[in-house]
């Protein structure tokens, strides 16, 4: 308790004096607050940014709410809070049930000078499996521009917003235009081999000025690298139905 108390108040004092959120615990909705069955063993996290629409700084915060006994959180919640004449004022909040783990983090994804939240949402068990989300910030309600179901672990770096990184695997920048692609990750069925033991197919979504789309016939160079994978397991594994499909699947984008 006194750990959780000191880690508390360094992480208040790291803000040092601009910090205008005083209370945060305050901000967790008393429903989600602990107790009466439920416990708070992801710590509230928190971090100030300043979204370009205003001046002042918001906070941004996750909080879970987990039963007493349950492995996982039934829900997570990311919210944000503005200082409104002198009160804490909640423009939104997002919640997200039955992950394991929510990792996220805001910064311009896409580079045209507005902050986007990625999210990427991780259900338990082997096989990673998950959801990513790409917001819109502005004023009002996050608006979703990118939504899909995504496979394997590490999408997002490190837990907990502004400390995060992007997983340079699942975002590069295959055409060096500055902007970062999305592959989506996921393993077809095999009948000889559990799905995490498949390969993985990866689907290329690029940024067009208005969402990310489906783009794998324009990245040829990036399917020759995966054909040769492909190839290399065959070799190494044997031939299967699912990799026949991938290899044919990459040698028509690759234009081969
Ligand atoms: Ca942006
Ligand atoms: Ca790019």
């Amino acid at each position: 308790m006194v750990k959780i108390a000191l880690t508390f108040i360094l992480m208040v004092l790291s803000f040092g004096v601009s910090f205008a959120f005083e209370n945060v615990n305050s901000l967790i909705p008393k429903g989600h607050q602990p107790g009466n069955g439920y416990v708070n063993d992801i710590l509230p996290y928190y971090f100030e940014t300043n979204l370009s629409w205003d001046n002042s700084k918001e906070l941004v915060l996750h909080y879970s709410h987990k039963k007493k006994g349950e492995p996982y959180p039934d829900k997570q919640i990311i919210s944000m809070f503005k200082k409104s004449n002198g009160a804490d004022l909640k423009i939104w909040e997002i919640c997200f049930d039955n992950y394991e783990e929510i990792d996220f983090l805001i910064d311009d994804i896409n580079k045209d000078g507005k902050k986007e939240m990625i999210v990427h949402g991780l259900h338990s068990g082997t096989g990673a499996c998950g959801n990513l989300w790409l917001y819109q910030l502005g004023e009002k309600v996050p608006r979703k521009i990118f939504g899909k179901s995504v496979e394997g672990e590490g999408y997002i770096l490190g837990a907990n917003g502004q400390k995060s990184n992007l997983d340079h695997d699942f975002f590069p920048d295959l055409d060096k235009d500055g902007i970062v692609e999305i592959l989506v990750g996921y393993r077809g069925e095999s009948n000889h081999a559990s799905s995490v033991d498949s390969p993985f197919w990866f689907d290329v979504y690029k940024w067009n000025g208005k969402s990310y789309f489906l783009a794998d016939d324009q990245f040829p160079g990036f399917y020759k690298e995966e054909l040769s994978g492909y190839k290399q397991l065959v070799k190494e594994k044997g031939e299967t139905e699912l990799l026949r499909e991938y290899i044919k699947r990459a040698k028509n984008f690759a234009g081969i």
